[in-house]
């Protein structure tokens, strides 16, 4: 009777043993690092620059970039919007959720832009 409960006991514990190590072993590959996010506007050329289209708001509705910075627009509403400058410069396709818009900016300028599907959704992009 002693010894039945003792190989139990042991069993349970190599159980245990083994369990332990498997979960260690497989750690890493879960645990594996995440590449750093790039900080926002930080001033060196080639940044990205979020501008989020929430709430019929653009977030935020005016930015000041350096050129040669590239901005990148994402809708999170459920409905389709657009970015589009008087200039031109800016036309994104409609964009439904999730999707993103971007475009560098190369020279110095200042672009008014809306919402093409709700013209009253107004932003700005000054290039510096
Ligand atoms: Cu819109």
């Amino acid at each position: 009777m002693k010894n039945s409960k003792m190989f139990v006991l042991l069993a349970m514990l190599s159980i245990l043993v083994i369990a332990c190590s498997q979960s260690n072993a497989s750690a890493p590959a879960q645990s594996s690092p995440q590449p750093a996010q790039p900080a926002v506007s930080a001033g060196n050329s080639g940044n990205a620059v979020a501008v989020a289209i929430k709430g019929f708001k653009l977030e935020p509705a005016e930015v000041n970039i350096k050129a040669g910075e590239t901005i990148v627009w994402t809708n999170e509403d459920s409905a389709p919007h657009t970015v589009e400058s008087a200039d031109g410069v800016l036309k994104s396709d409609e964009l439904s959720k999730g999707d993103k818009y971007s475009y560098t900016f190369t020279k110095p300028g200042k672009h008014d832009y809306i919402c093409g599907i709700h013209p009253s959704m107004k932003g700005s992009v000054t290039v510096q």
